[in-house]
């Protein structure tokens, strides 16, 4: 019988509590890039985040059984469970609770579908679908199933960009003039890049639905629309600078149709005017994704590749060392940063992914809706769909 020492009771306890946790089961279809970072936000939330449930990398699926041998090799290395060769398989399994889908874009709206038909809860990388027509048609099936339901735009948990967004909730930047994002890469200049097969999907339409705009530009459309509200309108221009490549499936040159670059103007509904710009060619860039947004009171920037600080200019200072300022984020009282080390020391891309991973189970936890879902990012895929009819059409589209 457990004595009267208060300890042994906590001992107990704690003994106890990983044990009988609420546990939720993740089955993962796509073991790439994002395979990668979402097991290891599954992974490590645990460790820094206070949730009523813990992942358990439950099963990870492969391609087809020709995969099964690469697919058993993740599973060995990230800890599932098990290993299938059927995503329709496993998604009926009873010992699942989430699926998460890494997939290339062509394959997220029949996946999230038969899930949500499964009943059950659905991340899914950006962007949301090929199109907001696919999109609607997944938003209407997890609001049918009722289903908790997440799209990965991770940026908006890198703490700078939530910082920002807490800065401007608060009224500090003021009326909002001016929103200008880029993201500029440069992998795809050289013409030997093949388009399609398992590397290179990025770049087949089939496969991808569009080039920069679905694949970089959605995640800045995201960000602004989070940060700077609803789009009301945009005009575009996109090139196609290599028009052949290679497809990896027929080894014979096919025309490309993505879009290599892109370049938009908006309104925003707040009266502010957007400028954005991505492309996979510009020399010296690997992933600049950068935002500044110009407010009657002040401006802010915030830079990818020094993700951990965010520039502040506050107009209202009029002393002799005003000027912007360089809020290095690991000090003080910031997003997600006390989950982290010591003031001083950054986090990086990957805790993007484990802050979406600890806020998804938190939802779970309190039945409020995780932000952003399906139907938040269909308001994403509807502004790359008018922003690619307005390229096409050289033509103002509202969205
Ligand atoms: P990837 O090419 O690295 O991995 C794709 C995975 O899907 C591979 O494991 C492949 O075997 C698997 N797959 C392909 N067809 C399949 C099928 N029919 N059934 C089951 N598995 C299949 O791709 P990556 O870079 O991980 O992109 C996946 C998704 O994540 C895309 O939608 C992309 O837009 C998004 N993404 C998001 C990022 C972010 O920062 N939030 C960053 C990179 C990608
Ligand atoms: O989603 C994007 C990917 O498709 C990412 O945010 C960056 O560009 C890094 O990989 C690609």
């Amino acid at each position: 019988a457990p004595n009267q020492d208060p300890s042994f009771s906590l001992n107990l306890y704690y003994y106890w509590k990983p044990i009988v946790m609420k546990t939720l089961n993740v089955g993962l279809i796509g073991y790439g890039f994002m395979g990668r970072t979402h097991s290891n936000g599954y992974s490590q939330a645990p460790h820094f985040f206070t949730n009523e449930y813990r992942p358990v990398l439950k099963a990870v699926c492969a391609r087809s059984e020709d995969d099964m041998e690469a697919a058993q090799a993740f599973a060995d290395q990230w800890g599932y469970e098990s290993v299938e060769t059927d995503w329709r398989e496993m998604i009926k399994r009873d010992d699942i609770d989430i699926v998460d889908i890494c997939t290339p874009n062509h394959l997220h709206a029949e996946m999230a579908i038969a899930c949500a038909e499964a009943g059950k809860m659905i991340v899914c990388e950006k962007p949301l679908a090929m199109n907001s027509a696919q999109g609607e048609e997944m938003c209407q099936a997890v609001e049918k199933a009722g289903v908790k339901n997440m799209v990965s735009y991770n940026y908006r948990r890198i703490p700078a960009v939530t910082l920002a967004k807490q800065l401007i909730d608060e009224g500090r930047l003021g009326r909002i003039f001016h929103y200008r994002a880029n993201f500029l890469q440069d992998w795809t200049i050289n013409a030997d890049v093949p388009q399609g097969g398992a590397a290179t999907w990025r770049l087949d339409a089939k496969s991808a639905g569009s080039g920069v705009t679905g694949d970089l530009l959605a995640h800045c459309i995201d960000t602004a629309l989070w940060l700077n509200g609803e789009i009301l309108d945009v005009s575009a221009v996109t090139e196609t600078f290599i028009k052949e490549r290679v497809h990896s499936d027929t080894g014979k040159k096919q025309p490309v149709t993505i879009d290599d670059a892109c370049n938009f103007f908006c309104h925003f509904k707040n009266g502010s005017l957007g400028l954005f710009e991505s492309t996979r060619y510009a020399r010296g860039h690997k992933a600049l994704y950068t935002f500044e947004i110009n407010g009657e009171h002040a401006s802010i920037r915030w830079d990818l590749h020094d993700l951990h600080r965010l520039e502040y200019f506050d107009h209202r200072d009029d002393s002799i060392v005003r000027g912007w300022r360089n809020v290095h984020i690991s000090d003080g009282d910031m997003p997600y940063m006390d989950h982290w080390w010591v003031p001083g020391l950054n986090i990086g891309y990957e805790h993007s992914f484990v802050h979406q991973v600890a806020d998804f189970l938190k939802s779970i936890e309190t039945g409020e809706a995780f932000h952003p879902s399906f139907r938040d990012a269909l308001e994403t895929q509807k502004v790359c769909d008018a922003v690619l009819e307005s390229a096409a059409e050289r033509a103002w589209k509202n969205v």
